[in-house]
Formats: structure tokens, sequence, C-alpha cells
């Protein structure tokens, strides 16, 4: 009787294996909408060169929060928040990913916050130009930080405009390609809501407090 070593038993030889599990990950690459990530990526490793001390404390649930005065409503965008989307996510949220759902004619005061070198902005507009290299102006009058295609580093910016035609729009990043790559937040302007709700990707839409 023949004692043949266990691993004989697997169904594919030895040396084949590395390179089909290669050739696996390279075909899933080639599918992925954004840049594939630099050799030896890890999605668990944070960004480095964050200023941290500039978002200390803030929250995916700072994304929407009720403002000062009534019919108000304060949001915080902080870009590379982690390294979830290489960086290109405000809170953590990419691709539309957090909706934020505000009744018509809401006033809307924006903090975006970018703690890392690497230049981000935000902007609102028309959710289907996310699929846009650039965008040249807010949907509403006011709603950018300034010079949004050129962006800024390490440092933090408001605006304010007021959300007074209902339909889908995005909080994106106006610096060229970001939006693209999925550096947005869905911005929902609804004339049926009453309240500012606040919704993580399939769970239930919350209201804000
Ligand atoms: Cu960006």
């Amino acid at each position: 009787m023949i004692d043949l070593p266990t691993d004989s038993l697997h169904p594919l030889p030895a040396m084949f294996r590395p390179a089909f599990c290669a050739i696996a990950l390279l075909s899933s690459a080639s599918f992925a909408q954004t840049p594939a990530p630099p050799p030896g990526h890890d999605h668990s490793v944070e960004i480095p060169g964050l200023k941290k001390e500039l978002f200390a404390g803030v929250t995916a649930e700072d994304l929407l929060r009720p403002g000062a005065e009534p019919g108000s409503v304060k949001v915080t965008l902080v870009a590379t928040f982690n390294a979830a989307n290489y960086g290109m996510n405000f809170n953590g949220y990419s691709h539309g990913k957090a909706n934020l759902t505000i009744p018509v004619g809401t006033k809307v005061h924006v903090t975006f916050i970018n703690p890392s070198p690497v230049p981000h902005s935000a902007i609102v507009i028309d959710r289907p130009d996310t699929k846009k290299l650039q965008i040249a102006e807010p949907w509403f009058p006011g709603g950018a930080t300034p010079k949004h295609l050129v962006g800024q580093t390490m440092g933090k910016s408001e605006f304010s405009f007021t959300a007074d035609e209902a339909g889908e729009y995005a909080l994106a990043c106006g610096f060229p390609s970001h939006a693209v790559a999925g550096h947005w937040v869905a911005l929902t302007v609804s004339a049926e809501a009453k309240v500012p709700t606040l919704q993580f990707g399939d769970q239930p839409a919350k209201e804000v407090k």
C-alpha cells in the first residue's frame, strides 16, 4: 500500500495554487470602480499624516444634526475620516452610502474638514453629476468650499446654502475625479419629509437629534 501525503488530496497541484489565487485577485481588481490600491495597501491601516486634532470627537452621526435656528441643519463633513475608499470618504462613508434627507427649504450649514495632506473639497451637486470628472458650480448658490476644484489640505472651511428645490443631490468632493471614485454622500431634499433624517447603508433612516 502506498502512503500518500495528505496534501496530494487537494484537487489542485500545490505548484498551481498560488498562481490560481493571483489570477482571481487580478480579475476581481479589474472590475473595481476606484483606482487599484497601491501595492501592500491594507484597509485596516490608517492613512498616514492625518492631523487628527482637526476632527477630534467628530462622528458619523455629525454628518447631520439639527441647526441652531428652526428649519436649519448642521452638516460636518470630514474628508479622509479613515482609510475607507483609500481615504476618499466623508465621515467614513463613500459612494452615497450615507444619505442625508432634509425638508425642502432647509438652510444647510456645512463645516468641511480635511485633516489630510491630500487636497479635497466639498460641493453640493445634482446626484447624476457624481459621474462627471469635475463640476464648475454648486447646484444651490453658496454650496461649496472656496476653490473647490483646487481643494484644501490640513484645514477647515464653512459654507451655507438653502435647499429650496426638492431632488436627489450629493455632497461631493469637488477635487477633479474624486466624486467619480466615490468621494460623496447622498443628500435628498424632500417635499414630504417633515424632519431631517440620516441613513447609513441599508439601516433604517433615523431622525436626527
Ligand atoms: Cu476628495
